[in-house]
């Protein structure tokens, strides 16, 4: 990964990882953008990793990014902190009908954004398994995980997605990676005014 956010270099490979509590159904996202097809998932213990490519309609090249799954049990959450370090980008997958666990989410979420080196780091979160019955909606998951109270700084979007069908997952990356070139585009020119 390159170290400066200056040149071009820089914009051609994303770090990108993705968080979330056990089951929410992150290595199923892994593995549909990856491949574009539903596999079948173990427990994730420790993390997968795959590289995808990014980078909307008007990019046919698109820019290589690599995607971090990292395990949810609780045991395994220690790592969120080391592998959520100098990232580009968080994605944040909550399982849309564990209305019961969203307040776990929301607290887990807020640990990881409040480290000092995740500040303004943009954050896309999946509100996936809307193909069931009792999703919530993102409305509803915005303001049960108080992204509002993440601060100015943090940009955020809420993306409805279902991991199984891949509807959703496309369009919540690209609006990270939009999310991702305005952050650098602005740490730029504030480090020019310094
Ligand atoms: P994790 O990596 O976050 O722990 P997984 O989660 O990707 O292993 O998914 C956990 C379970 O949720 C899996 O089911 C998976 O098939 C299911 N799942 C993932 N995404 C969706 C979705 O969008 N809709 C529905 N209905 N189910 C989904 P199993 O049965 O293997 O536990
Ligand atoms: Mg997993």
């Amino acid at each position: 990964m390159g170290s400066s956010f200056s040149g071009l270099a820089a914009f051609q490979s994303l770090h990108v990882v993705m968080l979330g509590l056990d089951s929410a159904g992150k290595t199923t996202v892994l593995y549909r953008l990856r491949f574009n097809e539903f596999v079948n998932t173990v427990p994730t213990i420790g993390f997968n990793t795959e590289r995808i490519r990014l980078g909307g309609a008007g990019n046919p090249r698109g820019i290589s990014c690599h995607l971090w799954d990292v395990g949810g049990q609780e045991k395994l959450r220690p790592l969120w902190k080391p592998y959520s370090r100098r990232t580009d980008g968080i994605v944040y997958v909550v399982d849309s009908v564990d209305a019961e666990r969203l307040e776990e989410a929301r607290a887990e979420l807020h640990r990881i954004a409040g480290f000092s080196d995740n500040q303004s780091t943009p954050l896309l979160v999946v509100a996936n398994k809307q193909d069931l019955p009792r999703a919530l909606s993102v409305a509803d998951i915005e303001r049960r995980l108080a992204l509002g109270d993440l601060g100015p700084a943090t940009r955020y979007h809420v993306q409805p997605a279902c991991a199984i069908t891949g509807d959703g997952l496309r369009e919540g990356m690209d609006t990270l990676h939009e999310m991702i070139v305005k952050r650098r585009k602005s740490l730029k020119q504030k480090k020019k005014r310094q």
